[in-house]
């Protein structure tokens, strides 16, 4: 199976970072994370982009906080499939990531999730990958059907309670 890429601008966005990994085990996909920034490393994170592909990866998420131009940068240096995570930082409540990562000019797509979207990042990233995994793809549907017999419990006890 192809490896996911994880990218952080930061060790301080791993947090957000760790809830991507906890999907992609409860997947058994495999993956390799790794702190490069577009700004304090540019050259680490452009080799890593460049060589993505040769090295086993099928899919890149991103994650960086501010002017968060990672998943954009990475994106610039491979044609894999760039998932974007604007982290929230102190100051603007993650909208100047969000718009640094979603706002890309034609040519050079980055799928953006919410701020702080870990868990969406992965779940993107598996789906990219089970489009030729049969097995991985029902597994995502074995998780949908849980997670909607969790609302519908929810939904019981609320009702029954109100
Ligand atoms: C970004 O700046 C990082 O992705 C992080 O979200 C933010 C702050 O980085 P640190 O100053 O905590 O290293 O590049």
């Amino acid at each position: 199976m192809k490896k996911v890429g994880i990218v952080m601008g930061s060790d301080s966005d791993l947090p957000i970072l760790q809830k991507a990994v906890d999907v992609l085990k409860e997947f058994g996909v495999p993956y390799e994370a790794h702190v490069y920034s577009a700004h304090r490393t540019p050259e680490e994170a452009r080799d890593f982009a460049l060589h993505a592909r040769e090295r086993g990866f099928g899919a890149i998420i991103a994650a960086a906080g501010m002017a968060a131009h990672l998943a954009g940068a990475i994106a610039a240096n491979t044609a894999l499939p760039v998932i974007g995570i604007p982290c929230k930082s102190s100051n603007l409540d993650g909208i100047d990531a969000l718009l640094s990562t979603v706002q890309m000019p034609s040519g050079i797509p980055v799928a953006t999730v919410a701020v702080n979207g870990g868990v969406n990042a992965a779940l993107l990233c598996i789906q990219i990958l089970a489009v030729n995994d049969g097995e991985l793809y029902e597994k995502l549907l074995k998780k949908r059907a849980r997670d909607a017999a969790a609302v519908l419990e929810k939904d019981k006890k609320v009702s029954s309670e109100l």
